[in-house]
């Protein structure tokens, strides 16, 4: 193994050893081999720094899945860039701030997109990358290939936006030392081998369709199947091929409803992993009952990568928990002033290990509320903790909304509505949705004598806000029900609209 930090360096060894066989097989065609990968990526790498991206310079990336966005965030590692990859739902208005706050030098929009980002960009160079291997970034590839640079432990590899219970998205600032560490990690835990073949289903902007999946093959030169959306017939279809799926409940879901998925076509597959959102326990057995096969269930976070996972080998998958603490991850259960709570009770899970992050980009202040003194950081997600070590998660001590695995802060929504004409206050919440696990609703007061409506609040808002962001309902009501303190009642609310997608 290479004694590069640089996490790249630990992919191209295990390339190296991997020889022809193909990295990413789309529609039974190699897109990418193992054997291109030093190539291909040191050619981009070079245009890279070509465009201006020197070393700890920030590359944002908003583009549609596709191979070439694969080896641009191969390459932007291999350069020393750090990597800010944006979800391709962020409207204008959403991105404007993370150019603002990222101060990239290289820019990776989609071609459709170049008028309106380049109208947003105060400094820096803009490129295109399309879903066809087509966009201004592939053009003029030097001759010349830019070697794999060393890295510190501690240099930043990756900044990823997310959201806060209060004001802007932060951006978590992940190190090579911070990605590499997890990717060894599951790659033992999962047993991941160069004859695992991976279906890759999730978007590659986040940390479980970027690090976990990708990272998971790369280290051991495994062959990934890749899928650019979801289409549950399609990704049976590859089960016979393949040994590895990972997904979010939502995928499952709707896995377990296709008439394809039975225990005959999940034979050749050994494992079936999922994570970022609570996978219900029913979701669980209905899976096993069709396939015949346990799904792993883990827990992570942005900040943090994988925090826990349940037993690849060697102990139960219990269906409603998140298993044990990974091996070089320690976790403890806090009451909120940070002491811990007695054993087994529900408290707020806090984590520490080389895979916790280096802190939000320019924010050093959220930074320090959100960690101990001891370099633990506080997740915000409420457990327990059984006397083997085993995690539940039984609740949120963060406002938070996931809906299909994709995290939604209900304060930026309720912004938002509250800054419309006529509105005098929302709360925004989410309530079961049998497809996306929750489903936003926005509950709305009006100001005395303004008329507003649900089609009139949706239209208003949707330029501002990505899609999955967005309220599927807005219900306008007299008043908020608010306790004592006269602080809005969110528990009732959702008692109160807990059947409104049933
Ligand atoms: C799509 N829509 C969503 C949505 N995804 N709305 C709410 N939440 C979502 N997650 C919108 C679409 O814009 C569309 O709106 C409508 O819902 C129906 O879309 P669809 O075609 O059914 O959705 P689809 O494209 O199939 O996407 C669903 C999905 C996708 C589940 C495949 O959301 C997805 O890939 N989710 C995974 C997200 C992820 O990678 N999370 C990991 C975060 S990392 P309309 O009105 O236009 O029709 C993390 C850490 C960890 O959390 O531990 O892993
Ligand atoms: P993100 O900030 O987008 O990385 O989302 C992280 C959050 O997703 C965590 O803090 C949890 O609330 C949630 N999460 C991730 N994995 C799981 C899981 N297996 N079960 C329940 N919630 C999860």
């Amino acid at each position: 193994m290479s004694d590069n930090a640089n996490i790249f360096a630990h992919f191209l060894a295990a390339a190296q050893r991997a020889g022809p066989k193909p990295f990413l097989i789309e529609g039974g065609v190699t897109a990418l081999s193992y054997a291109d990968l030093d190539r291909r990526t040191g050619q981009l790498a070079a245009r890279l720094r070509a465009l201006g991206g020197q070393v700890g310079d920030r590359i944002v990336v908003q583009v549609e899945k596709s191979p070439e966005n694969v080896l641009l965030y191969l390459a932007a590692l291999r350069a020393g860039l750090v990597y800010v990859p944006l979800n391709t739902a962020y409207t204008s208005a959403e991105l404007a701030y993370f150019l603002g706050n990222a101060e990239p030098s290289v820019v990776v929009c989609r071609p459709a997109d170049e008028a309106a980002v380049g109208g947003l960009l105060e400094s820096g160079k803009l490129v295109t990358l399309g879903t066809d291997g087509t966009g201004s970034l592939l053009d003029d590839l030097p001759e010349s290939e830019l070697a794999a640079e060393q890295r510190a432990p501690s240099d930043l590899a990756a900044i990823l936006y997310t959201s806060g219970t209060t004001g802007r998205s932060k951006g978590a600032m992940l190190t090579h030392a911070n990605l590499l560490s997890n990717a060894l990690t599951l790659k033992d835990l999962w047993g991941w081998q160069s004859h695992d073949v991976l279906i890759h289903i999730l978007p590659i902007y986040h940390v479980h369709g970027l690090f976990v999946a990708l990272h998971g093959a790369l280290l051991s030169g495994a062959s990934v199947l890749f899928h650019r959306g979801f289409d549950p017939a399609a990704v049976i279809g590859d089960f016979y091929r393949a040994s590895l799926l990972m997904g979010v409940p939502t995928h499952y879901g709707r896995l377990t409803s296709a008439p394809e998925l039975t225990r005959e076509a999940c034979s050749k597959m050994r494992l079936f992993i999922s994570g970022s959102a609570p996978l219900l326990a029913e979701a669980h057995e209905r899976f096993e009952e069709k396939t015949g096969q346990r799904i792993l269930e883990r827990y992570g976070m942005t900040e943090t990568g994988m925090i826990t996972s349940n037993p690849y080998v060697g102990g139960e998958r219990v269906a409603g928990t998140v298993g044990y603490p990974l091996p070089d991850v320690e976790v403890r259960i806090c009451g909120e002033g940070g002491a811990p709570v007695a054993a087994g009770e529900p408290g707020v899970l806090e984590v520490s290990g080389p895979n916790v992050f280096a802190g939000y980009w320019r924010m050093p202040e959220k930074t320090a509320e959100e960690m101990r003194p001891d370099g633990f950081f506080i997740t915000g997600d409420v457990a327990t903790q059984a006397p083997d070590g085993r995690v539940t998660l039984v609740g949120r001590a963060k406002d938070l909304i996931i809906a299909g695995g994709l995290n939604v802060y209900p304060k930026e929504i309720e912004e938002a509505i509250d800054a419309l004409e006529g509105v005098e206050e929302s709360a925004v919440i989410g309530v079961p949705h049998p497809d996306m696990g929750e489903g936003v609703v926005a509950v709305v007061v009006a100001d005395k004598g303004a008329a507003i409506s649900e089609e009139g609040i949706l239209g208003a808002i949707s330029g501002q806000l990505a899609r999955f962001k967005q309220p599927r309902r807005v219900l306008v009501v007299d008043a908020l029900p608010r306790n004592a303190m006269g602080k809005v009642q969110k528990a009732a609310l959702r008692e109160q609209y807990k059947g409104l997608f049933a």
